[in-house]
Formats: structure tokens, sequence, C-alpha cells
């Protein structure tokens, strides 16, 4: 049983979630193509990170499409309510997604940010690892959401532990990196920072929803929280990725040509 089959809802209620869903998966396709008609923009070493965009898309698509489906076979219309069909909806489903995009999103920074060899491998296994481990602690949590008995709150106590982990060693990369990227970069590169931040903190709020908010418009409100997660998580993320990326080709390319006069000048005044 999950927090979502405990109730019944009314018309407003049942819509605003069927809707806010489609939104969902709508605009991760609307993302996909978006990443994959700006890549040509993008100097071959930092085009990866836009194929991880892509990555995001479509599992996020396809999470978020099934959950649509759940949502409807769930539920059905009894005269005066929207009522439980046997069928259970869970945001299980969501945790597996973030299985393939946590690690894929995290790799994207590394990509742009410029991180090779030794460090990128060494950086890439601390976050799959810890965002696996942030994952995975707060996906058995939430089986017991509903009753909110202790492994509710340890769980989500352990999975916190390594979001922070995770935290420090983001804001580590990025500002750690910042000097060694050109000007231009280093405003959408702190951006990048702040979105993280904000996004990503909205998880466990919806996480804890059922214990601040126990009603159907609890549930309206966590699906609200969780579609605003993953647009800006996902998509904006993803955007700001890919201008940062651009930022440093045209830094790299315009440093390409003044070397390449300096080597040969071509005369002129
Ligand atoms: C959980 C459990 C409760 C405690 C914390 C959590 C953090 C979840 C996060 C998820 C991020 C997901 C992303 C998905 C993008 O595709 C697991 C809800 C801290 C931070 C970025």
């Amino acid at each position: 049983m999950n927090f979502e089959n405990e109730f019944g809802y009314n018309v407003i209620q049942y819509t605003l979630v069927s809707h806010v869903l489609t939104l969902g998966y709508a605009v991760m396709a609307a993302g996909l193509v978006y990443f994959l008609l700006t890549m040509s923009g993008i100097a071959a070493r930092y085009r990866l990170a836009s194929v991880l965009s892509a990555v995001v898309m479509i599992s996020a698509f396809f999470e978020l499409w099934v959950l649509s489906q759940r949502w409807s076979a769930a539920f059905t219309w009894d005269g005066s309510a929207f009522v439980g069909t046997g069928t259970l909806f869970s945001n299980g489903y969501r945790y597996m997604n973030w299985s393939i995009d946590v690690p894929v999103l995290l790799i994207q920074l590394l990509v742009v940010l410029g991180v090779t060899g030794r460090r990128f491998h060494r950086t890439w296994a601390m976050f799959v690892a810890a965002g696996l481990a942030m994952i995975y602690t707060g996906y058995a949590g939430q089986f017991h959401e509903v009753d909110r008995a202790w492994p509710f709150w340890i769980w989500g106590l352990v999975s916190t532990v390594f979001f922070l982990f995770l935290l420090v060693l983001v804001a580590r990369l990025i500002f750690g990196n910042l000097r060694r990227l050109p000007g231009a970069a280093r405003g959408p590169a702190r951006a990048v920072w702040w979105l993280i931040l904000v996004s990503w903190m909205l998880y466990p709020g919806a996480y804890l929803m059922p214990a601040m908010w126990d009603s159907a418009d609890g549930v309206v409100a966590r699906q609200i929280t969780y579609t605003l997660a993953d647009i800006t998580s996902k998509v904006i993320y993803g955007v700001l990725i890919g201008v940062i990326a651009r930022k440093i080709s045209a830094a790299e390319d315009c440093q390409a040509a003044i070397e390449e006069d300096v080597a040969q000048p071509r005369g002129g005044l």
C-alpha cells in the first residue's frame, strides 16, 4: 500500500495529477528533440553531455508514461469520486528511474568541467556509489510511508547522509574548477550549483509529504512537487549544461584561432 492508494479523489484532484504526470513525460519528449538538435553547436569533446541529456530524457519519458498509465488504472469513477480499483499506484518507479538518471546527470558535470583521467574515474565511482546508496535506502524507506514506522525515518535519514555527501562532492567539483573555466562559462556553472541544490531538495520534500500533508490534497501536492523537480533537475539542468558546453567550445575555438595567428601571422595592419 502506498500513500496515493489510501484516498479517494474528487474530479479536480484526480485530473490535476493526471495532467501533471502527462506534462512530465511531454516535457521529456520535447527535451529529447531539443538536446539532439542542438548537439552540433558543441565541440566534439563535450558532445557526450548532450548524448547523456538525451539518455535522461528517454528514461524519464518511459518512467513517467508508465506512472501516468498506472494512475489511470488505479482509480475509477464510482459516481461520486475516483476510488481505488485494486491496482497499486507506486512512486517506486521513480526511484528505479533515478538509478539511471542521478549517475548520468552527475557525469554530465564531469564532462563539461573537463575532468579527465584518474580524477574522472575516481569522482565518477563516488558519484555512482553515493547516488545509488541514497536512492536505494530511500526506496527501502518509502515502503513504510503509510504507517511511517521507524524504517521510514531511519532509511530516510541514512539516505540524507548520502545526499549531503553528494552535495559536498558537487560543490567541491564546481567551485574547485571554476577558475579553469573561460569567464563566460563561470556564471552558468555557478547557476548549475544552485539549480542542483534547490531542485534536488524537492525530492526529499516529496518523500516527507505523507508525514506533512496526509490527505488527497497532499497526494496532488506531492505529484506537482515531483514534476517540478523532474523538469528542473533534468531538463533545465540539461539546457544549462549545454550552455556551458557551448561557451567553452566557443572560447576554445577563439583560443585556437589566436594560437594559429601567432604561429602563422596573417599580416594586415
Ligand atoms: C530520498 C529519500 C529521502 C531522503 C533523500 C532522498 C533524496 C533523493 C534525491 C533524488 C534525486 C533525484 C534526481 C533525479 C533526476 O532524475 C531518496 C527521496 C535525501 C536527492 C536528481
